[in-house]
């Protein structure tokens, strides 16, 4: 399973051209912004002696979207740390900065300025996380006239290679039974054989409203230090008009940060994880939520010692087993899963639109501004910190997205631009996939669509919005719900012969015509008027 450090996996090799001037057997190793982990592949046989570190912020990769601000000042803040740290180790490191006047603000553009400064016998890398920039390295032979040695990126539990054995021949994935596989192979949450508790999955524990008397737990969060702080003023300076807001960044930017972030959620939230990690609550952007993604899209902390940790608090009796086996599904599972998906589907994966979704993104996704309360908390949440949870993610900006039928690629950009964890090999199948189904369901077996009734079940907000959750239509009607039968009737044709929707069409199969045209044209309204 995996490729292990030691025998690592080369994809891509060319011959060193050779050629006057070149340094015996210099290796110039290419750390990208997510690829900042100690033992990385392209870091593994590294000779301080010879070979240098090149490190590069470029103004393409903060704006081929146009990130939020806390998105790129995370990223080049832990650069510049991890910079430190490997000089620290007496690695030599070129570090290209965002406003060195020489820099040409591409990858590939400042390789090539790279290999004219050093002469490298060859490159070495690490695969990049995204189709996009994968393409670029396999052109960086090409573009520089040196080898280049592309090595696999062995920092997940199943290699490209592994997923891609899983996937063949099956007639349908599901996570589910990749996500048994994993535990097996791996003897994570196992006793011998059987699942630890004798059953794989307790999710049917983990869907509790938070109750007002409880209380959510104060997070470890981390004030910015001088290094961030200029990070913070050059992304001011530079990308002003994005999306978002730094007052509140709290990210880590280090290991050792991160590491404490893990420590203070496993002691104070992961207990309660479980029970509450599909609920919403106005006040509480975090909940019991780990924060983990950032820093682990990252590379400061891997998914193997996460999921360590979290068993470990099990076994030790610190926390239950719903909320242990409830947090490992979504690293062993549902993470690696994704990203499996990503690479075996990639890049036509892109351009999925299964259900023919080809409305404008509206305004608000960006001002905020929406009298729908649920939405404009989780918007303004996203804008403070970057984040939001996954039932914000999925079941109120993803849901809406999928019942106004937005075009996928216009939401699909959304997510990729405003969250601090947010890389297109994770975000581009759970926005694709999971949220808008545009995949006509490679990767979940039905959409996750709901109306106004769930989001009033899971969360606090629907008391204070202006509309009434309760009125299915008319002018205070929660304009979930009838955008919720709008779209059942509009997609009636590619649906309703999915067994798990079976239940809301034998529902509208009993309503008549009139009042089925009723509420499209109320949902059409709606929509026209956004
Ligand atoms: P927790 O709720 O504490 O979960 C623990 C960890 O499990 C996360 O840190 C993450 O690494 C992993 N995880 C949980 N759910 C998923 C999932 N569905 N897919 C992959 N990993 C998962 N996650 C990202 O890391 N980057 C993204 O760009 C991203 N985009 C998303 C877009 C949409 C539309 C949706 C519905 C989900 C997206 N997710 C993404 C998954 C999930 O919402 C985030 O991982 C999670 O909210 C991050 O917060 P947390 O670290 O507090 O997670
Ligand atoms: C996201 C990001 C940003 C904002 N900036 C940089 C950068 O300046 N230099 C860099 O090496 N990486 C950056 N990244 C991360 C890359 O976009 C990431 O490596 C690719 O998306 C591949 O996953």
């Amino acid at each position: 399973m995996g490729t292990r450090l030691g025998q690592r996996q080369i994809l891509l090799r060319t011959l060193p051209p050779g050629g006057p001037g070149r340094k015996a057997m210099s290796s110039l190793r290419v750390v990208l912004g997510d690829q900042l982990s100690a033992g990385l592949s392209a870091l593994a046989d590294l000779d301080p002696a010879h070979d240098i570190v090149l490190m590069m912020e470029v103004a393409e990769e903060g704006t081929y979207v146009r990130h939020h601000k806390q998105k790129i000042v995370l990223v080049l803040a832990a650069m510049r740390h991890f910079a430190a740290e490997l000089r620290k180790r007496g690695i030599t490191v070129d570090y290209v900065a965002l406003d060195d006047p020489a820099n040409t603000g591409t990858l590939t553009s400042e390789i090539v300025r790279a290999v004219e400064r050093h002469r490298p016998a060859r490159i070495v890398a690490t695969e990049p996380g995204e189709w996009r920039v994968l393409k670029m390295a396999e052109g960086w032979q090409k573009a520089t006239g040196c080898a280049v040695e592309l090595l696999a990126d062995d920092r997940f539990f199943a290699s490209r290679a592994w997923f891609a054995r899983w996937a063949k021949g099956r007639r349908g994935w599901r996570m589910e039974h990749f996500y048994r596989e994993m535990r097996r192979a791996h003897a994570i949450l196992m006793d011998g054989d059987d699942p630890a508790g004798g059953d794989w999955n307790f999710d049917a524990d983990n869907r509790k409203k938070l109750p007002a008397t409880v209380a959510t737990p104060s997070r470890r969060r981390f004030a910015p230090d001088a290094t961030t702080r200029a990070v913070m003023a050059l992304v001011e300076r530079r990308f002003g008009d994005h999306f978002g807001t730094l007052a509140e960044f709290a990210w880590p930017v280090t290991r050792a940060q991160a590491l404490q972030a893990l420590d203070d959620f496993i002691a104070n939230a992961l207990p309660q994880f479980g029970d509450y990690q599909d609920a919403m609550r106005a006040d509480a952007p975090f909940l019991f939520h780990s924060l983990i993604a950032p820093p682990l899209n990252l590379g400061l902390l891997s998914p193997h010692e996460i999921c360590a940790a979290a068993e470990a608090a099990y076994r030790a009796g610190a926390a239950p087993l719903n909320a242990v086996e409830g947090f490992v599904r979504q690293i062993l599972g549902w993470r690696e899963y994704v990203r499996g998906v990503y690479w075996t589907l990639m890049p036509d994966y892109a351009a999925s639109n299964a259900l023919e979704a080809t409305r404008k993104l509206p305004d608000f996704y960006w001002t905020g501004e929406t009298p729908m309360r649920c939405l404009a908390q989780a918007i303004d949440q996203t804008k403070r910190h970057a984040y939001s949870h996954h039932i914000q993610r999925l079941m109120v900006t993803g849901n809406f997205a999928l019942l106004a039928g937005i075009a996928p690629h216009e939401i699909e950009r959304w997510y990729l631009a405003v969250y601090a964890d947010a890389y297109e090999w994770v975000e581009m199948p759970n926005t694709l996939g999971m949220a808008v189904f545009a995949d006509g369901g490679k990767m979940a077996s039905k959409p996750y669509a709901a109306s106004g009734a769930y989001i009033d079940r899971m969360s606090d907000f629907c008391g204070r919005c202006a509309f009434d959750v309760k009125q299915k239509t008319g002018p205070k009607a929660c304009p979930f719900n009838y955008l919720y039968w709008s779209f059942l009737i509009r997609q009636k044709q590619r649906l309703a012969g999915n067994p798990r929707m079976a239940m809301p069409y034998r529902t509208l199969a009993a309503w008549p015509a009139d009042r089925q045209a009723a509420i499209v044209s109320e949902a059409e309204a709606f929509l026209a008027r956004l």
